[in-house]
């Protein structure tokens, strides 16, 4: 049972299993929030997937899907996702980010299921530019923002039912994803669209903040080999060595889309904003042969600029309201 399968990740998760593992069988459990396009899993495989429209907050529905599907294991990607909404109103993440994940625990729990975390490496809060260090499976929690800390308080529960109830738990936190499918509110899908759309791209800040990009391909590969092989009660962190600041990552969007490389306007950086991340990924390199796949970010940045390029009709109806919401937040 993929939660959130519906959403940016967990739709490129569901097709990268689907494509990889024939012998596997999905139920995607999602609540079709702003966030997620039920398009996104049309044409697949239908004797493969079932689709469950229910709250991971509403335990009666994940108890129904779980003895209707005989699910076996859960991935959970379902949560509020995005910084900047965690800063205008924490309570969907309160809800869906903390107490939806105990909900999917205790069903875990009664039905003794493998449950696999999605978490972030936000968790660990934020690095020093010049900080040697990366962060790695033993950092300190230390979350920023309302999002963050409902990501962090999810972890901790996930760890504390595999301590105390011998649950099968296992967490990833993963860098900064990208690629298609990517909700036009994030960075590079919103840098992208407003190019597309005659509109100059918003850098927060001086544009210094760094970010370590891996492509969302290698983030799911890296998840179904946790899933399989992964040993419960581990945490593994997923990294693809992309430190790059945003402002590298908008004048190589400027470049591969023919446009200047001043053609953007500096606006308000986010409150509390996380200066960099860095992600050491040696633990899943050496215990599961993981690696990523996409190393060249370059290229992987113009292969999305084209899949936004081609799938206009997926991302024209949002643009507007998405950008009334952050004019509306000085970005
Ligand atoms: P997203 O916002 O694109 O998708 C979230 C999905 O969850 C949507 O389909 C939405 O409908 C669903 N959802 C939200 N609330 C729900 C609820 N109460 N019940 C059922 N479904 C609900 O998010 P994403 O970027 O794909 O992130 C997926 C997961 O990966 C999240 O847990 C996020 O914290 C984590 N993560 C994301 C990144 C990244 O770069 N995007 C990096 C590391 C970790
Ligand atoms: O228009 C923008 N301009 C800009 O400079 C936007 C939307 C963002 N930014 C900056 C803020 C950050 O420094 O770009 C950086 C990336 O911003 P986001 O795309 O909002 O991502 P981030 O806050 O880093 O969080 C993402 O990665 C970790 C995901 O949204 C999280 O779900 C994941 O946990």
């Amino acid at each position: 049972m993929v939660t959130g399968g519906a959403g940016f990740i967990g739709t490129n998760f569901v097709r990268y299993v689907l494509a990889h593992h024939p012998d596997t069988h999905i139920v995607v459990y999602d609540l079709l929030t702003y966030a997620a396009k039920m398009d996104n899993l049309h044409g697949l495989i239908p004797d493969r997937i079932d689709m469950v429209h229910a709250d991971i907050c509403d335990s009666e529905s994940v108890e129904r899907a779980i003895r209707q599907y005989h699910v076996d294991a859960i991935v959970h990607f379902a949560a509020e996702s995005h910084n900047d909404n965690s800063i205008q109103d924490p309570a969907p993440f309160i809800r869906t980010n903390l107490y939806g994940t105990y909900v999917l625990l205790e069903a875990a729990r009664r039905h003794d299921l493998r449950f696999h975390q999605v978490s972030t490496d936000e968790v660990f809060g934020d690095l020093d530019f010049d900080d040697p260090h990366r962060f790695t499976e033993t950092s300190p929690y230390r979350p920023s923002s309302p999002y963050s800390a409902t990501k962090a308080g999810a972890d901790h529960l996930a760890r504390a039912w595999w301590r105390t109830y011998g649950t099968r738990v296992t967490i990833s936190n993963c860098s900064n994803n990208y690629g298609p499918y990517q909700h036009i509110e994030k960075f590079i899908p919103r840098q992208i669209t407003n190019i597309l759309s005659g509109i100059r791209p918003r850098i927060y800040g001086q544009g210094r903040a760094i970010r370590d990009w891996i492509h969302v391909e290698d983030d799911c590969r890296a998840i179904w080999s946790i899933l399989v092989h992964g040993v419960p009660g581990s945490t593994y962190l997923i990294g693809a060595d992309g430190e790059l600041s945003n402002m590298e990552v908008l004048r190589m969007i400027l470049r591969l889309m023919g446009r200047g490389p001043d053609e953007f306007d500096l606006v308000a950086d986010r409150p509390g904003g996380d200066r960099r991340y860095a992600i050491d990924a040696g633990k899943i390199r050496r215990d599961l042969g993981w690696q990523p796949l996409h190393r060249d970010f370059e290229q992987g940045l113009a292969e999305t600029i084209d899949w936004y390029r081609c799938h206009r009709k997926w991302w024209a109806g949002d643009k507007q309201a998405v950008e009334a919401r952050y004019r509306a937040q000085g970005h």
